[in-house]
């Protein structure tokens, strides 16, 4: 399989230093590559999922891809693509945030593989090690600040001002380069259309610090990821889509992918999948054919939730999902519940039986007892998924799902969650 084309295909390839080369070289070798990660919050996110993919590929290809976890840079912050000086983290801060990373790139790179397993490096390792005076001669000598100026990452910041920290990450990014091509013979940096400025300024590096022309290294970066609707992708009304459960549950990664528009599907299961193309295809024809079937949608959040999270977490994903669609709710258990309704209205309370017109003045449900009694006469109340039109009806413990949770549907979608303690 010729990778480079395959990624061209999928439409993966946003910049290459010199795609001739690359192509050439992958052909005749196998190479090692990195991406970097640093550790600017507990968890990656979904925007680092297109990268991570990319060493997935690469590895599958036969080639040996490095992880590259940014303790020294994530203690620095890099300009690029940013409009703003970040805040700089404490150093156990920076610590713990590498190890959660660190975590979670081991569940998506394959470190056991035979010829060429992945493997993760820090670069506080080298980083923490080398003096100042040491770095200005051997790294700074090497970029003029004329050079400097005039990356994007810079160059965007000029007007506003820019820290000394912030303007040297690249030479700490550089150093990197150069660092994993001696001790690794790593030849290929990848990363985010963002990180085209310091991948380059690598290659430069690489070249001018051993005083050759010809150097076989090359950059590549995927593109950015753009939605059909103009928004940004990634994002949901609760903020960024994290790959940690805790902090996104599978359940809302699930209904993430699902929420795909038509108009994007197709590009996602290209760019973030392995499905081959015949199944590609038959998925296109599905869109074009029969939208609202959701098939292709389906497919990409199942793929998704599989990887990045397990094959249990899925199936538990689609039993909320159908119940939740459905109404029919009492067949979850607790945890499902939790994750299901996570943003759903919550009443606690510690009373152990409630009138439910009261339950749902309290809750908020209804406006008042005599709305109550009108929303429940109506069929409009729904106790677990079932229709109560019992205006004398006492909410007891065998209205409870799991001794905790009694579930109430106003209407045909608005859910509410009342916790008994
Ligand atoms: O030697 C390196 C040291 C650090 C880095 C890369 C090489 C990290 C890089 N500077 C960076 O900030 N990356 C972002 C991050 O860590 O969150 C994002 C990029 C995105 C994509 C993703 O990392 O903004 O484009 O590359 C993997």
């Amino acid at each position: 399989m010729d990778i480079l084309q395959d990624l061209e295909n999928r439409g993966l390839i946003h910049q290459t230093t010199d795609f001739e080369g690359l192509h050439n070289h992958l052909d005749k070798n196998q190479v090692t590559l990195y991406c970097g990660f640093d550790p600017t919050a507990d968890s990656l996110h979904i925007g680092h999922l297109l990268p991570i993919t990319m060493l997935k590929r690469f590895q599958q290809a036969g080639h040996r891809p490095i992880a590259l976890i940014g303790g020294g840079t994530g203690m620095i912050g890099d300009p690029s693509g940013r409009t703003s000086e970040r805040t700089l983290n404490d150093e156990s801060i920076v610590h713990g945030y590498t190890e959660s990373i660190r975590k979670q790139l081991a569940g998506l790179l394959n470190f056991e593989a035979e010829e060429n397993a992945a493997i993760a490096r820090d670069n506080n390792d080298w980083l923490s090690k080398v003096t100042i005076i040491d770095f200005l001669r051997d790294a700074g000598k090497h970029f003029t600040v004329n050079y400097m100026l005039a990356k994007d990452s810079v160059a965007s910041r000029i007007e506003h001002g820019i820290s000394f920290t912030e303007f040297s990450y690249m030479l700490l990014q550089s150093y990197d380069f150069s660092q994993l091509y001696e001790q690794e013979n790593c030849t290929l940096q990848i990363g985010g259309s963002d990180q085209w400025g310091n991948i380059t300024a690598g290659l430069e590096f690489i070249r001018r610090s051993r005083g050759e022309e010809e150097i076989e290294a090359f950059g590549l970066t995927v593109p950015l990821i753009t939605k059909a609707d103009g928004t940004k992708f990634g994002k949901t009304a609760g903020g960024a889509v994290w790959l940690d459960p805790e902090k996104t549950t599978p359940y809302e990664f699930y209904q993430f992918w699902y929420n795909t528009d038509d108009r994007d599907v197709m590009k996602f299961l290209n760019y973030f999948t392995f499905l081959d193309q015949t199944e590609l295809e038959k998925l296109q024809a599905e869109v074009e054919t029969n939208p609202g079937a959701r098939q292709a949608q389906k497919r990409l959040a199942e793929e998704m939730t599989k990887t990045v999270h397990s094959g249990a977490a899925l199936r538990q994903a689609i039993k909320i999902s159908d119940a939740l669609f459905s109404g029919d709710v009492r067949t979850l258990s607790a945890s499902e519940i939790e994750q299901g309704f996570k943003d759903v209205p919550t009443f606690e309370t510690e009373k152990a039986d409630i009138l439910l017109v009261d339950l749902l003045v309290d809750a908020k449900i209804s406006s008042s007892k005599r709305q109550a009694r009108e929303d429940i006469t109506n069929g409009a109340i729904y106790v677990n998924g079932d229709r109560n039109q019992d205006i004398q009806h006492t909410v007891t413990e065998a209205d409870r799902l799991e001794d905790t949770f009694t579930i109430i549907r106003r209407g045909r979608r608005k859910y509410f969650l009342i916790h008994f303690k």
